[in-house]
This record gives C-alpha cells, structure tokens and sequence, in this order.
C-alpha cells in the first residue's frame, strides 16, 4: 500500500528486479545497530531465527520465560556461546546495576534506527500491508552494538561483526561509524570477510571528504547517500561524505520505512507515518538499499548454483549502477537493482587502490587489481578526465585473465588534473568494471574557470579537483553556484572581487577548507550559505584575503573550529545572519587584520568558547554596526587585541565574558572605540587594557560584580582615554598627560580602575 511513496525503490527498478528474484529467505543479513523491533508486523516474518534457540520450536522469538512457554530458559541451548539468542544477541555493555536480575540478551530496538534500516533491507514484502523491502524475505539477524541514544563502542562493534560471521550471516549492515579506524574492528571485518561475508558500510553524513570507518576499509563496499534526482545529498543541514573511497551510492533521502514501536528517531512527531512507519534520511538509510541488493543478488546466484565471493557480489553492484551528478567523486554511481540481477555470475573486476585524491601521482603509475572470471573474455584498462568522465583512452587490453599489475600508465605526457580508471572486463557477454579516481600533477600550471566554459572549465570545483599542490586555479568574472570543498594547497584567485561570485546557494558552506593547509583564497565575493559562508576545520597556514564575505543564512561570515596560523586579512565581512567571524575550539595564532567586518547580526568577531582559542591576533579592522559586540572574547588566553576602530555596534565595542581567569592575559591596546552601547563590557577577570580610546559610547565601560576583578587598565604608567572623564571628575588635576584621579570602571567593583587615565586620545 506505501508503494506509491517508496521513491527509492522505483529508482532502483525494484519491480523489474523482483520479477527476476525476490529473495530467498536462507539469504542472512545481520543488521549491526540499535536492534530491531522483531514484534513488528512488516519485519516479524523475516527475522533470522536460531533453531537451537527456539525451545517451543515454533519459528519465532517469543521473548519470556519457558515456564511460561517462550523461549527464555537463560541457557545457551545450542553452545554457541551466547545465552537466548533466538534472533540476534544485545551486546550493549551494560551498565552495573544493584538490582539482580536474570540478563535478557534481546536485541530490542529502543532507538528506531536499526528497525529502519532493516525494513529498508528486507521488509516482509508482499504480505498486504506496509512497506516493501528491497528483498522481500531474505531474513534479518538482529545484532545490538548501540544503545537507545545510539551510542556504541568499538568492543562491542567487534563482537557484533564477529557473532554475525560465526552465525552464519551471509551479509552485514552498517549504517554507522566515525572518522577513526580501529585494529580491533578491522579484524573482525577481515574475519568476517575471509568466511565470505559481504560488508556494506554508510559514508556517513557530515558534507567532507575525510574517511568514514569501517565503511573505508578496503574490503568494505562504502555506500553514499543520492537523492531522487540522482544527486550526491547536499541539503541546507548535511550531505553526504563523499571521496574516491566511496564504493556506490544509493537513495538516502525521505525514506518510508519502520518504525520501532515507542521510538522516535528525530524526536519532533513529524517523521511518524501512520504509526508504523518512519521517515529518515541519510547515508544509514543507503546503506541497507545495498545490504538488500546484494541479498537478491546471493538468492538469484544460489538459484543459479553460483556460490559467490564477497569480492563477485561487489563487482555485480559496481557494475550495474546508474550516472549520478556529483562535482565530487561520490562511487561508480547509484545502484539499479533490475540491471544487477541480469548481470549476476561469477567474474571479478577490482582495481587495488591508488593513492587518493588528496595525494598526487607523478610519472609511471602500475595499475594493479584482478580480472577474472567464469567465461572470461577481455580486460581493458582505460583513462578518463575528471571524476566522472564521458571520453575513455585505452591504456592496455588483454584476452588473458589477469591479477597483479594489469597497465602500466604513463602519465608524463598528459594534461595534470583528475582521472579517472577504468578496468572493464568482459566475460559471459556482459561487462563488469571498477573504477579508481586519481590526481596527476607533473608540474605545477594554473587552470582557468569561466562561466561561459570559453576560457576555461565552467566550474571552480572541477579546477580544484584537478589542481594538485602548489597549483594556481584563476576564476573569470561571473556567478558561480557551487559548494566548494578545498583539500590541497592550492591558490585560488578572482578575476575581480565585486563580480567573481560565489553562490552557495542556501547550502552547508560556500567554501569548506578541511584539514588544508597553505590555500590562498583571494578575489571573491562568496555568499549565501546556509551555515558559515567559508568554514575552516582543522586547517592550517590559510590565507583569506581581499574577498566580500557576505550573507550567510544561519551562521557566520567565517567559521574556524580546530584552526590555527592562518591570516584572514582585507575582506569585507557583511550582512552574515550571526558573527562576522567566529573562532572555536583552540583556533590559535591567527591574524585577522585590516578587514572591514559590519552589519553582521552577531558580533563582528566572537572568540570563544572552552577549549578557548588563544594567542590570536586581531588587529587593525573596522568592525561596526554588529547587532551584538564589535569583538566578544570568552576564556581567551594570551590573545592581542589592538589598531580596531570599533563603533556603532549595539551592545558593546568590546564584551569580555566568562568569569575564568586566562593561564595569559589578552592585551587589548590602541583601540578606538565609540558610538556603541558600552564602550567596553567586563564580566571576567584577567585583561590587560590600555591606550585605548573610549569616547562616546553611551556608558564607556561597565564592570560586572562579581566576574569582573583583576584586570589591569594601565600600562604601568598610562591608562586609556575616557571621553567621560572631565564630567565625572572636574576637580581632577592634569599630570604628565594623564588625570590625577584615577577613572574608577562604573559597576559595583571599587578596585576595577583605570590608575593613568589619558588626558588627551591616545595616537598610536
Ligand atoms: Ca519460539
Ligand atoms: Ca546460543
Ligand atoms: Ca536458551
Ligand atoms: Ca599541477
């Protein structure tokens, strides 16, 4: 009855597929997650049974006790180590508890996502009611590694991997992982995957190209999230990981699926569907689309009397996907169901990684990989430019099967940039290929970008991805809707700064710079994000100079988090929806000079909040008209602060907040600050400030008992100017340019004070 709203499964022509196989059910995928709700309707037929668990022998977990006759007895009736698992098994570590209780090791889904993600797999299809999965009765080994709040451990993962292996799963989900690989976890993946399981990972969801364990390790098919116009997913809140690890995409966007009983995976009852089901997106959801493909795809080889490899299963989905649009790799493309199951036999077409697009090759490269297969017939290795290329050149060709060095591949002579290889091999009338995505860079050359395609390619990105270290990349005037992910050395100038636009387009981040180093980014005008226009992680020696940062939708002009010894300097940073600049998590040795930052809804410049962000410098900008402070500091430690002209900003010039004292003062000097509310705002203890000017702002400085204690207001010798001085204090006698009583900081803290106020405004 969902049919109708089950996009993804048209997209893949499911019904095409199913007229060939629907599944069989001794196909076993383990579903590695939050667990399943094995009560529900639509999955409780295709939940994986142990028979030498299921002690009242009637095919189903009945999850209570023996005496009343279910299938808990708190033994471990078939040896196999673990005690009641009829369906699957809790490997959650528990938490102590005082309360003795007998363990009931069911893997129940008290999150919603594994229920998801195994409807999406294998929903009992057919049945009258609900929702179809892409295989219709393979069954679903529930395997918990994650708690209610979706929180696992990499132990626990490793013991799931395992016990699916043992237990004879032919295929594992994965819609899960994190940026760090783990020995632990890659053996249990290469143990699993020497008895023949297949492993399928999610790319996960945070728009980078960073690796994303274990759907990166080699023997894993990575699988990335497209939408329902066969796009890489990039919506105004994520996107898809993307990068030459990733295997194949498939849809990851609004997918119907089930809905564990009492849960509620987004917490806003907006994704709740009749009760039962569930709409969620993301690479999770891609990820079982694949696990239930290759379930058809085992079930119509077994039928066939073909026993197949993990290595053959990924080859069949390799090479049956359809084109996805993408400016970045994002796998050989989106899976097609119909087209994988008239392609299945026993051939292998695998190309042995080569170093990644974030590193270069240079010279003769050795293609090496496997071509071989039942009816065997030809290999041919070829090239392509780009990630995605429409013209192949023959680099070898071969009549004779083949594993180790299959090219050899001169790149001397070409043009450097990005290509793609091909290893196509031929056998049984079909064809089978994988691809591997490299970048050649020979010398070092600029490459040219043109809206119009007259003077160069038409798109930034697809310069970026041919431009290796060192290389240049020159963008003609024009505007330019594109995301820009920056990941090598490069130096990337506009034409002219006013009309070399940038437009994100109401997406993530205009400009992502991730865990680069030594990028120039100069002469643009980069607007509309949907979060921070331009967004520095963990990077490095950046330069951002001379550009027009300007209206970002939700987040800042530029946003460094994890970023240190990089020069932001002569942009004008405008209209952005919340800071012109914000720095987080130990952003340190900065410079931000000479830039114009105004009108931005936050402040111009937050630095802040624990870890705090130190030794940065911030200088010489005019910062005005922000709707909250000109410069707003939290905890930062051994900042200098000074040559600012700071005005008009709605609440104060400068805020100081949070009541820590730095390990090292922040120096804020020779700063001209007027016309704002407060002058300068102190709630925290530990500043050096002095030869600035206060003068006019509507209460020049206030400090705030009992946070603001400690500062010093002085030099040692000479204060600040206080525009309000002489009215507070007409008695007070000059002497040697500064006042003979001290300008006492208005508030309720007496000893906050300015001990050398300055008679006249301090000149540099
Ligand atoms: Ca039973
Ligand atoms: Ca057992
Ligand atoms: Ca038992
Ligand atoms: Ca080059």
């Amino acid at each position: 009855p969902y049919f109708d709203r089950q996009w993804a499964l048209k997209k893949i022509e499911a019904s095409d597929a199913w007229n060939i196989e629907t599944g069989d059910p001794s196909v076993i995928i383990a579903v590695i997650d939050t667990g399943i709700d094995y009560t529900h309707p639509d999955i409780s037929d295709n939940v994986w049974i142990n028979n030498g668990e299921d002690i009242n022998h009637n095919g189903r977990f009945d999850n209570w006790p023996f005496w009343l006759n279910g299938d808990i007895d708190w033994r471990d009736n078939d040896g196999n180590g673990f005690v009641d698992d009829v369906i699957g098994f809790n490997f959650v570590s528990s938490s102590p508890t005082f309360i003795i209780t007998l363990p009931n090791n069911a893997p129940k889904d008290d999150n919603g996502h594994g229920t998801h993600c195994a409807g999406i797999a294998s929903a009992a299809t057919d049945n009258g009611i609900g929702i179809a999965g892409v295989s219709w009765n393979c069954k679903i080994m529930a395997v918990k590694g994650f708690d209610s709040t979706g929180k696992g451990v990499v132990a626990d993962l490793a013991e799931c991997i395992v016990y699916a292996a043992d237990n004879n799963a032919d295929i594992i989900s994965m819609s899960w992982g994190r940026y760090s690989s783990s020995q632990l976890e890659k053996d249990a993946l290469d143990y699993a995957y020497s008895k023949g399981v297949i492993l399928i990972a999610a790319a996960g969801n945070e728009d980078i190209w960073s690796k994303f364990y274990p759907a990166a390790y080699e023997n894993v098919i990575a699988v990335a999230a497209s939408d329902e116009s066969d796009c890489r997913v990039l919506l105004s809140n994520w996107g898809s990981n993307f990068g030459s690890w990733i295997d194949v995409a498939a849809p990851g966007t609004n997918i119907l699926s089930l809905r564990a009983k009492g849960t509620d995976m987004y917490g806003d009852g907006a994704h709740i569907v009749d009760k039962y089901y569930y709409i969620a997106s993301g690479s999770s959801m891609a990820c079982p689309h694949v696990a239930g493909l290759a379930a058809l795809i085992l079930s119509k080889a077994q039928r066939d009397g073909l026993n197949l490899k993990p290595i053959e299963v990924k080859t069949i989905l390799c090479s049956s996907t359809d084109e996805i649009t993408s400016t970045v790799y994002t796998g050989v493309g989106r899976i097609n169901a119909y087209k994988a199951l008239q392609k299945i036999t026993s051939v292998v077409a695998s190309l042995d990684p080569l170093p990644d697009e974030k590193e270069e090759v240079q010279g003769e490269i050795k293609i090496k990989g496997i071509a071989e297969g039942k009816n065997f017939q030809q290999y041919i290795v070829e090239y392509g430019k780009g990630i995605y290329p429409t013209k192949w050149t023959k680099i070898t060709e071969s009549d004779n099967p083949k594993k180790g060095v299959l090219a050899l591949w001169n790149t001397v002579n070409l043009n450097d940039g990005a290509y793609t290889i091909r290893l196509k091999v031929k056998a049984n009338g079909n064809s089978y290929e994988d691809r591997v995505i490299l970048v050649v860079d020979n010398k070092n050359n600029t490459f040219y970008v043109d809206v119009n395609g007259k003077k160069g390619c038409r798109c930034i990105q697809t310069a970026v991805n041919d431009a290796g270290n060192g290389d240049s990349i020159y963008v003609y005037k024009g505007t330019y809707y594109e995301n820009l992910y920056i990941y090598r050395s490069i130096n990337l100038s506009g034409e002219d700064r006013n009309n070399t636009i940038v437009d994100g387009n109401l997406k993530p981040h205009v400009v992502k710079i991730y865990e680069g180093s030594k990028v120039k980014l100069n002469g643009f005008k980069i607007v509309n994000s949907y979060y921070s226009n331009i967004w520095l992680g963990y990077s490095s020696l950046i330069t951002i100079s001379n550009n027009i940062i300007y209206s970002s939708k939700n987040s800042s002009g530029i946003l460094l988090g994890r970023s240190s010894n990089n020069n932001i300097s002569n942009n004008i940073i405008s209209n952005n929806a919340n800071n012109g600049i914000i720095l987080l998590d130990r952003s340190s040795n900065n410079i931000i000079s000479a830039n114009i930052i105004s009108n931005n809804a936050g402040n111009g410049i937050l630095l802040g909040i624990i870890p705090t962000s130190p030794y940065n410098i911030i200088s010489n900008n005019i910062i005005s008209s922000n709707g909250e402070s000109g410069i707003l500091l939290l905890y930062p430690s051994g900042n200098r602060i000074f040559g600012n002209t700071i005005f008009l900003n709605s609440h104060s010039g400068i805020h100081l907040e949070g009541g820590v004292s730095p390990r090292e003062p922040t120096e804020i000097f020779d700063n001209n600050i007027s016309h704002n509310y407060y002058g300068i705002y102190a709630k925290s203890p530990g500043y050096i400030i002095y030869h600035n000017n206060f003068v006019n702002n509507k209460e020049n400085a206030y400090a705030v008992w009992p946070l603001a204690m400690d500062n010093r207001w002085d030099d040692g010798s000479m204060g600040n100017y206080w525009s309000d001085y002489e009215e507070r204090y007409p008695n007070a006698k000059e002497n040697n340019g500064v006042w003979s009583i001290p300008y006492r900081i208005p508030g309720k803290i007496i000893r906050e004070r300015d001990r050398y106020p300055l008679v006249k405004p301090w000149k540099g």
